[in-house]
C-alpha cells in the first residue's frame, strides 16, 4: 500500500530530480543528470511518468540532428522501462530573449518567436503521446505598473492560446492545455496569478474546452490562499487538467519542498479531496499525481532520489490517513453534526421560486436568534482530522 506502483500515476518533471541546486545566490551543487538515467531511476522507484520542458531535453540552440538524437534516446529509455510522458511543457523563461515574457512580451518579434517555439514543442508532445501541455508563464508579467498594459497583454495571451488550440484541433491531437498560475517570482507580478484568475481568463477563449489549469500547491500558498479550496473550485469547473504537488511554508519565495513538507494539514485535505472527493466517495481526479519539487541543494544525488521517493510515500501515507478519516464512524457523525452533508441539499424545494420562498410561513416565523445560537462543532471535526493525520486514531 505504501509502495508506489505505476497504478498510482506518480510523475516527476525532469527539471525536478534534474535540478542542480543553482539559486540566485549560489552555484550548482550537483552534477548534471542525464535524461535516460532519470527515466530509469524514476521507473525503479515506482513512478509511472516523466515530464519535461523542451529545453530540459533539447538545448535551446541544438541543431535538428542533435534534437532528433535526444528525442530518440528518450524514446528508447521509455520503451525499455515502460515509463510514459503524460505531460510536456515549454520553457519561455530561461533565455534572455524572454526576459519580458514570451506570449506577452512588449516585443512583437519575441512573441512570434515564442509561438513558433511552443508550436514545435506541442508537435513533439503529441508525438510522445502526452495528453496535457502545461503553460507556466513565469516571465509573463512586470515589475513596474507602467511597463505593462495588462489588458493588451491579456489580449495577446488569448491570441496565443487561440492559435494553439486551433493547431491541436487542425492536427487532430488528443492534447489539452493547462495554465499554471503563480503570483510572482521570477517577475514582480505575474499575469494570471491564481487559479481564479486563470479560470476567468479561460472563459474568454475561442476553445475553452481545450484549456484548463495546472495548479501548484506552493504557488497558491505563496499568495496566502488555501490550495484545497482552489483545487475544489477547479474541479467544480471541470478544469483540473493536471496538478503540481509540492510543499511551501507560508508567504515567501517559491520553496518547491517535498509534498507534505510544508503545510501538512492542507496537504492532508488536498489528498482527501483528490482521493475521496468524487460523487461516490471515490477519486475526484484521475490524472497524474505530478510532483514539481526541488530537491534541496544541500542534498547529493542519493538525497535527490530519497526526496523523490519521499513525495510518493507522503502522498500514499496521506491517502491512507484520509481513508481512515472518512471510514471513522465518529468522523461521519461529526460531519453530519457540523452540517457538512446538509450543504449538499439544494436551498430551494424542487420547483420552488422566489414567490413561494417569500410566502413560506415557516420563514416568517423563523427564530434567527435561536438559530444563531447553534454551535457547528467544526473544531471537534478538525481535531479528528488532526488525530487521524497523527496516527492517533
Ligand atoms: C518552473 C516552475 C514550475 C512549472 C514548470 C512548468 S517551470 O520550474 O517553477 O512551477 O511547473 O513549466
Ligand atoms: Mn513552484
Ligand atoms: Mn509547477
Amino acid at each position: 500500500m505504501l509502495t508506489p506502483t505505476p497504478a498510482d500515476k506518480f510523475s516527476f518533471g525532469l527539471w525536478t530530480v534534474g535540478w542542480r541546486g543553482r539559486d540566485p545566490f549560489g552555484d550548482a551543487t550537483r552534477p548534471e543528470l542525464d535524461a535516460v538515467e532519470a527515466v530509469h531511476q524514476l521507473a525503479a522507484i515506482g513512478a509511472y511518468g516523466m515530464t519535461f520542458h523542451d529545453d530540459d531535453l533539447i538545448p535551446f540552440d541544438a541543431s535538428a540532428a542533435e534534437r532528433q538524437r535526444r528525442i530518440d534516446r528518450l524514446r528508447q529509455a521509455l520503451a525499455d522501462t515502460g515509463l510514459v510522458v503524460p505531460m510536456v511543457t515549454t520553457n519561455l523563461f530561461t533565455h534572455p530573449v524572454f526576459k519580458d515574457g514570451g506570449f506577452t512580451s512588449n516585443d512583437r518579434t519575441v512573441r512570434r518567436f515564442a509561438l513558433r517555439k511552443v508550436l514545435r514543442n506541442v508537435e513533439l508532445a503529441a508525438e510522445l503521446g502526452a495528453r496535457t501541455f502545461v503553460l507556466w508563464g513565469g516571465r509573463e508579467g512586470s515589475e513596474y505598473d507602467s511597463a505593462k498594459d495588462v489588458r493588451a497583454a491579456l489580449d495577446r495571451y488569448r491570441e496565443s492560446l487561440d492559435l494553439l488550440t486551433e493547431f491541436v484541433r487542425d492536427r487532430g491531437y488528443d492534447l489539452r492545455f493547462a495554465l499554471e498560475p503563480k503570483p510572482n517570482e521570477p517577475r514582480g507580478d505575474i499575469l494570471l496569478p491564481t487559479v481564479g484568475h486563470a479560470l476567468a481568463f479561460i472563459g474568454t477563449l475561442a476553445h475553452p474546452d481545450l484549456v484548463g489549469v495546472n495548479p501548484e500547491v506552493g504557488h497558491e500558498q505563496m499568495a496566502g490562499l488555501n490550495v484545497t479550496h482552489g483545487i475544489a473550485q477547479a474541479l467544480w469547473h471541470g478544469k483540473l487538467f493536471h496538478i503540481d504537488l509540492n510543499g511551501q511554508r507560508g508567504i515567501k519565495f517559491d520553496q518547491d519542498l517535498v509534498f507534505g513538507h510544508g503545510d501538512l494539514l492542507n496537504a492532508f485535505s488536498l489528498v482527501d479531496l483528490l482521493e475521496s472527493g468524487g460523487p461516490d466517495g471515490g477519486p475526484a481526479y484521475d490524472g497524474p499525481r505530478h510532483f514539481d519539487f526541488k530537491p534541496s541543494r544541500t542534498e547529493d544525488i542519493e538525497g535527490v532520489w530519497a526526496a523523490a521517493a519521499a513525495n510518493m510515500r507522503t502522498y500514499l501515507l496521506l491517502k491512507e490517513r484520509a481513508r481512515a478519516f472518512r471510514a471513522d464512524p465518529e468522523v461521519q457523525q461529526a460531519l453530519s453534526a457540523s452540517g457538512v452533508d446538509d450543504l449538499r441539499r439544494p436551498t430551494l424545494e424542487h420547483g420552488e421560486g422566489y414567490e413561494q420562498l417569500l410566502a413560506d410561513p415557516d420563514l416568517a416565523a423563523f427564530d434567527a436568534d435561536k438559530a444563531g445560537e447553534r454551535g457547528y462543532g467544526f473544531v471537534r471535526l478538525h481535531q479528528l482530522a488532526v488525530e487521524h493525520l497523527l496516527g492517533a486514531r
